[in-house]
């Protein structure tokens, strides 16, 4: 890891003892901090009034008991969970994520890149994000529906359309959202449209809030490699991960003319020369739920189905990497073949998915490196016009809602390499990201007093 100015190592120190045996939220702020250091040389104020110190301690941590009861009549108990971040510039935002891999921990590192992510979408949302341990994978709908009914039973006291808005991450989609709104609604006896986002278009939802994530790292990405005067015609691209965000990253590569040669879930990956045949990933991630490989079965003779003990997707050679499946999953040594492999861009769907040896990896070989903060802010962006939508009670065009994107990840991009500009890092999307993100967050605490 880089080094943290000695003005902010205390700062880190005190995060460090205070969340004890949270690797991913020291991670998180580790990065941060490691940008912060060329603002406070600049701007000593933002040291005073503990300002740093507040920004990283959450405002609220909910941990409940998710009782429910499986298809066998067996009582089932899981954790659930909601960070509330940071508040300053809205209602606390950010998706719910289920997977047996969640703890406080892994939430609030998600809650505390929330924070920044939503403040760089320029929009009136604050810093959130919530999950379970549960596993949803192998589960009935019934047993989904229970669940996602316990968890709201608890967590519904603590949202609100002006309080906290949720929305989906990894194993929350479409039918998750409906049955937390559903319940949400009961509960209350409010019809909140603006409470949770996500939703399907029959009941609120907005368009294109679906494709959003990937469509936004896809025009992040573009707005880079315009900066060296090309694009994404002809590129071969490697998509990581098989979910909503991976899915929509290809069909959006795919219509700028790039050729997605591979993808992934959690057991392997699929090496597919002649371009992933998204409509079969469809078929087969979203409607059968079934395991990567089913792809390779599919399509018979040339296409490869590698198991993850075997080997990463990150092997096959690219010239735009897309990480779009969780934290960590790509490391210094991945980071080191695509260099070796010639890549010259990586947008970062996921969250955190680079480790920070990877990143500076990247960073030394001079390949555009777009940060999950920035690049993958089109989820919540879009969330925040399907917000606007719910408050109006009015429902756009697919393409009125993806201009919109399109604008808003072509400010988050200029923003970002402005400021890594102004602070004398030209093209560190990495810098620019953490301290645009972090100023819009203290300017605006600062004038809220001391909260
Ligand atoms: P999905 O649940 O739709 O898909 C997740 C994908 O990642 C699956 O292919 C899954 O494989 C794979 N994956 C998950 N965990 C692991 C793991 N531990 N190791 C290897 N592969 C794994 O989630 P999303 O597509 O919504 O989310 C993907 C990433 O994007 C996450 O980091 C999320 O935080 C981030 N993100 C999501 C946004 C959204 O709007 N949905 C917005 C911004 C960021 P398997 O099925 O085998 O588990
Ligand atoms: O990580 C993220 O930005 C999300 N999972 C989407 C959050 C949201 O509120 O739409």
């Amino acid at each position: 890891m880089n080094c943290i100015d000695e003005k902010l190592q205390p700062i880190f120190s005190e995060v460090t003892r205070r969340n004890c045996g949270e690797p991913e939220f020291h991670q998180a702020v580790h990065e941060v901090l490691e940008s912060l250091g060329r603002v406070v040389a600049k701007h000593p104020h933002f040291l005073d009034q503990a300002l740093i110190e507040r920004i990283c301690e959450p405002e609220r941590q909910v941990i409940f008991r998710v009782p429910w009861v499986d298809d066998s009549g067996k009582v089932q108990i899981n954790r659930g969970f909601r960070v509330q971040f940071n508040s300053a510039l809205g209602p606390y935002k950010g998706g719910m994520r289920f997977h047996p891999s969640v703890n406080v921990g892994i939430i609030k590192f998600l809650g505390f890149e929330q924070t920044f992510k939503n403040a760089l979408t320029g929009m009136p949302i604050g810093g959130g994000k919530g999950g379970s341990d549960f596993d949803p994978k192998g589960k009935s709908d019934g047993e989904i529906m229970r669940f996602c009914q316990s968890l709201m039973t608890e967590l519904h006291r603590h949202l609100g359309e002006y309080t906290d808005v949720p929305a989906g991450d990894i194993g929350v989609g479409g039918r998750e959202i409906g049955y937390m709104f559903g319940q949400y609604k009961r509960l209350t006896n409010r019809y909140e449209a603006g409470v949770i986002t996500g939703k399907a278009l029959a009941y609120g939802g907005s368009r294109a809030r679906t494709e959003a994530t990937g469509y936004g790292n896809t025009y992040f990405v573009q707005a880079m490699l315009q900066t060296k005067g090309t694009d994404f015609e002809g590129k071969k691209v490697v998509v990581s991960g098989s979910g909503n965000v991976a899915i929509y990253t290809i069909e959006k590569v795919q219509a700028f003319g790039g050729k997605v040669v591979a993808c992934s879930d959690s057991s392997g990956y699929v090496v597919d020369e002649g371009g992933i045949d998204l409509a079969l990933l469809k078929e087969i991630k979203d409607v059968r739920r079934e395991r990567i490989s089913e792809y390779a079965t599919v399509k018979g003779a040339g296409v490869h189905f590698i198991s993850a003990d075997k080997g990463s997707v990150w092997d096959v050679p690219c010239d735009v990497a897309m990480p779009s499946a969780t934290q960590n999953e790509l490391s210094g040594k991945d980071a080191g073949t695509l260099v070796k492999n010639r890549v010259i861009a990586v947008g970062e769907g996921a969250n955190m998915p680079s480790t920070p040896e990877a990143i500076q990896v990247f960073q030394d070989a001079g390949v555009l490196f777009a940060p999950g903060k920035a690049a993958n802010a089109g989820g919540v962006a879009t969330s925040a016009l399907e917000m606007q939508q719910n408050a109006s009670r009015d429902s756009w065009t697919f393409e009125q809602t993806e201009e919109r994107l399109a604008a808003i990840m072509r400010n988050i991009h200029d923003t970002c390499a402005a400021t890594a500009e102004e602070y004398g890092a030209p093209g560190n999307y990495v810098l620019g990201a953490n301290i645009a993100g972090f100023v819009r967050v203290a300017e605006a605490m600062q004038m809220l007093g001391v909260i």
